[in-house]
């Protein structure tokens, strides 16, 4: 490693790069294109597809072409084959879709631009896993985004729909170059103003622009409407009046927006309204609004996550509420679930409702906004966290994808620059599951940091320094160099956050009113008892953790049989999920034959390094990559730095009263106070992200 970065050091002053704010995402490909693009048909879409290879594709020519055959039906309308003809003088791009073929046009400028394939003996079919690829926004009416941290929301609601931002196709287009087919763009927390006639025509005009670029708008609705919007007395699935104000809805909605896709809803969950307000089940909810969009092939997307202040471990209460009604919803209802049985935390095994409904269309609800994971101030590469989901779940059990936004009107979109990433790999991973995590990581590197332009300007340093790229730091290999140490990088930084925030299946010990720091220690008096930290850890002399074994929730009966075996039985329990499934004595042998409490320490501490590795080997691509985009990375790892020492020391501190154990001499002491961090309060709310200043001041 240590050579890895002295030669990266020694090549990074090589490239002035030029000004850039991020705006251009993962589609940095210069437009000076000069191929023949032809196309059989003409259409907006096409139109599209056709535009994006003219401006930036410099092989040979290449037809889109749009037919019916066995082949392209096979491959679906959103599949496409991309072949090169025998001679190598032409590209073809088939689908029985026009989709499909605004995709293959952006596989094809995606091989350009990462230089991964023998462009003269292309020969690939592409199929999406999922045939619903979908961003979920938690944006409000007021442009305020729950859990966004990377400005306000997008859509201008005062200036539509007469006034339509370039912002628009733009986000169309950077969710069509990775396959996102559709978007909520309102939160699940829904007003019910988002139906009135006024918002349906805003709604109307952003439709209009998302549909070229194959992107379907859907809604969040408020269970409530009828009563809010409507006047009516009851909001009662099952009442005539009720029924006809949502099929009258509907097809208000529908005559504006011909391919509009249809409803999410978070229903009799945090304190929304829904079919249990009125003594009916989620199934007779979900059923009402599902025959009110069926004539249009619309669809209902019912969210599981349900948890109320009661008796049973939160983490078993959306299997309880929603595996009974297994075979009851209309098949056009998907019921979408989170990645794991409470939240988005750090680690979480994944949710036991899974596998669980077989007669019931389920879709996983990823959160790609790091609303737990130390918003946009953190440098976390989630698609390792969604591949180990996959590591349980089989991809084709699911009917759909669906993913909480990280956009907002920051110049580069999603605050962090590699914030970016998390966005690109849901499309990558909605589209194929199957894909590595790795695999998507080093796409987006390469077409983010390290494309086409800078390959270019690469070769063109080679002529006239023949003699520098033989010597052993050759140019060429040091962009590989530079590559894999910031592949290695992301692919590390979803575990050194779980280390320094929540280690060993510790889970929730978040401050209260937002999610950004520690507060283990948290207890307001009257709050909710599963809002606060000591619900999950349940510290005491004796040990940590929650026990979900048969001698505690038994939530571990929950899952399949060898699972439920393998976690139950504190001696097989993997590390990582010790403290979610068990309270373990501190002194408990873990894997490494550490005890317990040493074990936590190591990993806290561990988690530490690893940031601090990651700043150096971010300060050695200084020179290489713009400056902006270097400072900003720069500053923001800064941040993860000091607040990796925030969490570790907090939560150690306190645990430490618990466990009355040393902490190990080979690592770093605390440099704070119990006492001192027990004062810390951000001022900041659900939609922000604290700034180095307001960091700084409060600790
Ligand atoms: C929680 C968020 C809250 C969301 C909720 C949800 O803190 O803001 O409304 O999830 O998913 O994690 O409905």
């Amino acid at each position: 490693m240590k050579k890895l970065l002295s030669l990266l050091f020694m090549i990074c002053f090589l490239f002035p790069v030029s000004a850039e704010n991020g705006s251009r995402l993962w589609l940095r490909y210069s437009t000076d294109g000069n191929a023949t693009i032809s196309c059989n048909k003409q259409s907006p879409m096409l139109g599209i597809a056709a535009t994006e290879l003219r401006r930036a594709w410099k092989g040979v020519p290449v037809t889109l072409s749009l037919q019916r055959n066995k082949e392209t039906r096979a491959l679906g309308e959103e599949g496409y084959r991309l072949f090169t003809s025998d001679d190598g003088r032409k590209i073809t791009i088939t689908s029985a879709g026009e989709r499909g073929l605004l995709y293959g046009a952006f596989h094809l400028l995606r091989l350009q631009d990462t230089g991964t394939e023998n462009l003269s003996k292309l020969n690939i079919k592409e199929s999406p896993a999922y045939n619903l690829r979908i961003l979920n926004h938690w944006d409000n009416l007021d442009r305020s985004i729950e859990r966004g941290y990377a400005g306000r929301s997008l859509w201008d609601w005062e200036a539509l729909p007469s006034t339509l931002s370039d912002r628009y196709a733009d986000y169309a287009r950077a969710n069509a170059s990775i396959g996102i087919n559709g978007t909520v763009i309102n939160n699940v927390n829904a007003s019910s103003q988002i139906l009135s006639t006024e918002y349906l025509e805003k709604v109307k005009a952003l439709a209009d622009v998302f549909r070229p670029y194959g992107i379907r708008v859907y809604l969040s609705i408020n269970f409530a409407s009828p009563m809010q919007l409507g006047g009516l007395a009851t909001a009662d699935p099952l009442d005539k009046e009720v029924i006809a104000w949502w099929k009258n809805k509907t097809k208000e909605i529908y005559h504006l927006i011909p391919d509009f896709g249809g409803f999410l809803v978070k229903a009799n969950s945090e304190g929304q309204p829904g079919p249990c307000d009125f003594n009916r089940t989620h199934a007779e909810g979900a059923n009402m609004l599902a025959d009110a969009v069926k004539p249009y092939k619309g669809i209902i997307m019912w969210r599981a996550f349900v948890y109320s202040p009661s008796d049973a471990d939160r983490a078993k209460q959306a299997y309880l509420e929603f595996q009974p009604l297994d075979g009851q919803f209309r098949d056009n209802v998907i019921v979408q679930i989170k990645n794991g049985p409470v939240d988005f935390q750090p680690r979480e095994p994944y949710s036991p409702l899974f596998g669980a409904m077989p007669k019931t269309a389920q879709m996983v609800e990823f959160q790609i906004t790091q609303e737990y994971l130390g918003f946009s101030n953190h440098l976390v590469y989630l698609a390792p966290m969604w591949k180990e989901f996959f590591d349980f779940v089989q991809p084709s059990s699911l009917k759909a994808m669906a993913g909480v936004a990280n956009i907002g009107t920051d110049a580069n979109w999603c605050g962090h620059p590699f914030a970016q990433s998390n966005w690109y790999a849901f499309g990558r991973l909605a589209w194929n599951p199957e894909l590595s995590a790795e695999a998507i990581a080093e796409e987006w590197l390469k077409q983010t940091f390290f494309n086409e332009e800078l390959r270019m300007k690469n070769e063109e340093f080679g002529k006239g320094n023949e003699e520098r790229l033989q010597s052993d730091i050759s140019i060429n290999s040091s962009f590989l160099i530079l590559h894999s140490s910031l592949k290695q990088l992301m692919m590390q930084s979803r575990e050194a956050v779980v280390d320094y925030m929540m280690p060993l299946g510790l889970h929730h010990l978040f401050a209260w009113g937002h999610h950004y720091g520690p507060e283990p220690w948290c207890d307001i008096p009257g709050a909710r008892p599963d809002w606060m930290p000591s619900y999950y850890h349940k510290a005491d002399k004796a040990g940590i953790g929650f026990d979900r074994s048969h001698t505690g929730s038994n939530a571990t009966a929950q899952y399949p049989d060898s699972l439920c075996h393998l976690y139950d039985d504190i001696s097989t329990c993997p590390d990582e999920y010790l403290l979610w499934f068990h309270h373990a004595p501190w002194n408990h042998t873990m894997q490494s034959g550490r005890t317990l409490w040493d074990e936590l320490c190591y990993r806290y501490d561990k988690g530490v390094q690893q940031v601090r590795s990651f700043q150096r080997i971010w300060d050695l691509t200084e020179n290489y990559i713009d400056t902006e985009r270097f400072k900003d990375v720069q500053s923001r790892l800064k941040i993860q730095a000091r607040d990796a020492v925030w969490w570790k020391d907090a939560c150690l501190l306190y645990f430490m009263e618990y466990s009355g154990m040393r902490i190990p001499y080979d690592i770093e002491r605390p440099i704070h106070e119990l006492d001192d961090l027990k004062q810390v309060k951000l001022p900041i709310d659900n939609h922000e992200c604290p700034t180095r200043k307001m960091l700084d001041e409060r600790r």
